[in-house]
């Protein structure tokens, strides 16, 4: 267990957590203490207080891990275990990941630093820890049978390696990749340039997170490993809306995020209100020549984007996965599409043998967002999270970049919801209505034969993949 203020200060962390590990001093006398996380905050970022200096991440809803020196090696200590995971407050998931959260820490290092990385298993099978876009020994690498056995069950290995390249990486098993991934191992990695580097800028904010996705049947914490595709959880760091943190910037600051993706699917991810470059991908940094504004970008499986932009606008602005099914949570996906259908008499002849029931989607969904229906215990809501002006109807990847002229350097304190200047927020028109002058085909006064399909005729559409049907 260790406190905000221990993690400050890296040989308090390494104190505090002696005490509190389940790991034999005497067994691990010539390793680094494990440092182990209980809380699934954002730790405010570790200032290197020993090795090359270099300007911290943030881990969102995260943590950077503490090392040692030792003889010139930066030495880390990964402990692949079962955690507990709030995923977001009111819902704790039952995931394997390293040193008491999922994802794991951040190991942060500089170009050319010799890292020892010791990684015991207290997992109830085999495991291994791959170094995703590193250059390093083939040896090294953590593939289970290609290049290292599997670290069985109570064991230790040790990886060792100088980081080569500077940039934005992650790790995770290359071992029953499936399952164990499915449960939540895997971390991120930042190697900082040892110089200033022609391609990477130094920015005021840097935020590392991974996308990732869980299958947890509502009313349980497990999640059902065998799934694809269809997962009811879409997380950045293990966190759903409301549960992740906002990411607070002072106004005029650059700006950077580094994200990583290891669900099954890909994620347009969006920002409002600025424009932003890729400036990198695990790969490295980008070339300027090839950098171009965005304000969506699409992170596939497998790759990491490293994004930049000048935070010069203030507001709440929202920060989110544009695939719409996933800025929710958990939900039945049997439920059917009742917008126009006028079920009221249905739903009061079944209230009377069902008193909870609630038909769900008469006017849309957004009614969801405000209903009380009685959830199973250790159940996110499916859209949720209340804003300044009401229900903001949001779940999973979904979180809000508080851009604030107030905020002070390296403050990382969520300031509150933002206070408009008068004039700025749309408002509701209370005169009177002109009938609208509709352009079209009428105006024009000719119309195609069939371009109008009689009013009485039915439109069936079905959805691909059921076949298309058209009447
Ligand atoms: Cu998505």
């Amino acid at each position: 267990m260790v406190s905000r203020r221990n993690f400050i200060s890296r040989a308090g962390a390494i104190t505090a957590a002696a005490g509190a590990a389940a790991v034999s001093k005497v067994a691990m006398a010539a390793l680094p203490e494990p440092v182990i996380q209980t809380r699934p905050d954002t730790m405010p970022p570790l200032v290197p207080s020993s090795g090359r200096p270099y300007n911290p991440v943030v881990t969102l809803n995260g943590w950077t891990m503490p090392w040692r020196m030792n003889n010139g090696v930066k030495e880390f200590h990964l402990v692949a275990e079962p955690v507990v995971r709030e995923m977001t407050p009111g819902f704790k998931a039952h995931l394997w990941g390293y040193n008491g959260q999922s994802p794991g820490p951040t190991i942060e290092v500089v170009e050319g630093d010799r890292v020892r990385i010791f990684v015991t298993n207290k997992l109830p099978e085999v495991t291994s820890v791959h170094w995703h876009g590193q250059r390093l020994p083939n040896g090294m690498d953590g593939v289970t049978g290609l290049t290292q056995p599997g670290i069985a069950p109570g064991k230790t290995f040790v990886y060792e390696f100088v980081a080569r390249r500077p940039g934005t990486f992650m790790y995770h098993p290359h071992a029953d990749e499936m399952v164990q991934m499915a449960m939540g191992l895997m971390g991120c990695w930042i190697t900082h340039p040892k110089t200033r580097h022609p391609l990477i800028d130094e920015v005021d904010r840097d935020f590392v997170f991974l996308l990732n996705a869980y299958d947890i049947e509502p009313g349980s914490a497990t999640p059902k490993i065998m799934t694809m595709l269809d997962f009811n959880l879409w997380s950045w760091n293990s966190r759903i809306f409301p549960g992740i943190d906002p990411l607070v910037v002072r106004q005029g600051d650059k700006v950077r995020m580094r994200i990583g993706n290891l669900t099954m699917t890909n994620h347009p991810i969006h920002l409002h209100g600025h424009e932003f470059s890729v400036t990198g991908t695990d790969g490295g940094p980008t070339p300027p020549g090839s950098r171009w504004p965005e304000v969506t970008t699409d992170i596939a499986v497998g790759q990491m984007r490293q994004i930049e932009f000048l935070a010069d606008e203030e507001g709440d602005w929202s920060f989110h996965c544009h695939k719409s099914h996933h800025t929710m949570n958990a939900m039945g996906h049997n439920v059917p599409t009742m917008i126009g259908v006028d079920h009221r008499q249905v739903v009061s002849q079944i209230t009377h043998l069902i008193p909870d029931y609630m038909v769900m989607g008469e006017r849309g969904m957004h009614d969801m967002t405000e209903m009380e229906m009685p959830l199973p215990d250790n159940t996110a809501a499916m859209m949720t999270g209340t804003g300044p002006f009401g229900a903001i109807g949001m779940g999973g990847m979904f979180s809000v970049v508080k851009v604030r002229k107030d905020q002070a350097p390296g403050d990382y304190t969520d300031p509150g919801w933002f206070k408009h200047p008068p004039g700025t927020v749309a408002y509701e028109w209370a005169s009177s209505l002109n009938e609208p002058a509709r352009s079209g085909v009428e105006a024009i006064g000719v119309e195609p034969p069939g371009a109008r399909p009689d009013p009485t005729i039915e439109v069936n559409v079905r959805k691909p993949g059921a076949g298309h049907r058209h009447h």
